[in-house]
């Protein structure tokens, strides 16, 4: 970047024309202070996300990923109390109009990711968007069977995090804006407005300058053509990209397609699960029967990560799942026992209990996905049923199985073919005698 006095003078100039927006002034100014006191390089290189602790500068997003929280998080700091915590209320006053953005950023109403200038709607609320990105990255392995996507998407999200947060905002947040406050403070007051000192606001800004990275990042991930406008206008905003000369921005320049994502699978067109239902349709489904954010964020994902839901059953309903490998029938001798094992491989919410029932008898078996009843006697006759439950909200039933015990063996039995081979040898030796 060439910084010198004359392009600072050069932004001064952009500064004083009307519609520059007040975020940008403030970021500019940082910037063109840290230009003019020194070339300090911005980027710095990303260090490796693998391993139990992030690197100290946190250039990695960690799980779980709560874009709900991050939103509503960020938007406190930036009203004042009773209604936020109001850390960055005086930030909010000075974005002026650009405040919108920042302030409709709350889970309930945030939708900016649309075509056109934002806010601009896309139809789908963002706190939903999210919701299903999130949902398989706090979930790794979970979705595999959705494609190979599921797992490339941890990977591009660290990237796009990194991007935008690493090579992007830290070293200027956590390094450069401390040092620069004082500038920054006397410059502002010049325009009459008052910033409260460093220490006020230094844990707000280094809480929310990396909650929207993040959620810049996932908006990267949807991927879709809108959604990708709109990410590089936010960090336009942000001063991520082409703030000063072209080429210089804190990102080297935000390339869209370096960012891009999941756009069949995430965008609202997309069919994350493939059942032939558009994510969009899912999700008008489930706004459909009025679900708000975010009891609703649940609803959607169940439908739209469920091949065999589609949003039109009633909102937390158990999905589909049967129980196998269980014999369609059992027929045993007295004495002999009732050995069943069930599968409930289509539940993943966790740790699966059985139940097996008697038609008759009640329960008479728990917790193992094995049934084993030795010496049963007549009074076991019925059918008997497992219930798998994962411990969620999910369930899943075997089918009824006849059981028949006999008093004594059948004739089936090893007694009873010795016996009927005894008939027929009778039965023989007296045909013969017959012919004679
Ligand atoms: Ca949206
Ligand atoms: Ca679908
Ligand atoms: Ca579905």
């Amino acid at each position: 970047m060439a910084c010198n006095e004359k392009a600072a003078g050069q932004k001064v100039a952009i500064l004083e024309r009307e519609g520059m927006s007040i975020m940008k002034k403030m970021l500019v100014l940082s910037v063109m202070a840290a230009c003019l006191l020194a070339p300090v390089a911005l980027a710095q290189t990303p260090a490796a996300c693998t391993g139990a602790v992030a690197p100290a500068y946190n250039n990695c997003y960690t799980v779980p990923v709560d874009s709900c929280m991050s939103m509503d998080r960020a938007v406190a700091y930036f009203v004042a109390p009773p209604g936020g915590t109001g850390e960055l209320s005086w930030l909010a006053d000075l974005l002026g109009e650009d405040a919108a953005i920042l302030l409709g950023l709350q889970c309930e109403i945030a939708d900016i990711n649309g075509a056109g200038e934002l806010p601009a709607p896309n139809g789908m609320l963002d706190a939903f968007e999210f919701g299903l990105i999130e949902e398989v990255l706090n979930n790794p392995g979970t979705y595999s069977s959705l494609g190979a996507w599921t797992g490339q998407l941890a990977d591009q999200m660290q990237y796009n995090y990194q991007q935008l947060w690493t090579t992007g905002m830290n070293n200027l947040v956590f390094s450069q804006l401390p040092m620069l406050w004082g500038m920054l403070t006397s410059i502002l007051a010049g325009e009459g407005i008052t910033v409260p000192p460093y220490a006020t606001c230094s844990e707000a800004i280094n809480t929310v300058f990396p909650d929207l990275m993040k959620l810049l990042a996932e908006y990267g991930l949807i991927g879709d053509t809108d959604t990708l406008a709109a990410l590089v206008e936010v960090g336009g905003l942000l001063a991520l990209c082409d703030i000063l000369a072209q080429g210089s921005c804190l990102v080297t320049d935000l390339h869209a397609e370096l960012v891009a994502g999941f756009p069949t699978k995430l965008a609202p067109t997309g069919d994350a699960d493939g059942d032939g239902v558009t994510n969009i349709t899912e999700y008008n489904n489930v706004m459909a029967q009025q679900k708000a954010a975010p009891a609703g964020v649940e609803c959607y994902v169940d439908a739209a990560l469920n091949p065999a839901l589609n949003g039109t059953e009633e909102c937390g309903a158990e999905p589909p799942c049967a129980a196998t490998s269980v014999p369609s029938m059992i027929t045993i001798a007295a004495g002999q026992a009732i050995d069943i094992t069930g599968n409930a491989g289509c539940l993943t919410g966790g740790t699966i209990t059985w139940t097996w029932t008697h038609s008759v008898k009640g329960v008479i078996g728990g917790s193992g996905s094995r049934l084993l009843v030795t010496n049963v006697d007549t009074s076991y006759n019925g059918t008997i049923t497992g219930l798998a439950d994962d411990g969620t909200k999910a369930t899943a039933v075997t089918p009824a199985i006849p059981i028949t015990v006999y008093a004594s063996a059948p004739l089936a039995g090893g007694l009873g073919l010795g016996l009927l081979a005894g008939v027929c040898a009778l039965g023989g030796a007296l045909s013969i005698r017959r012919k004679r």
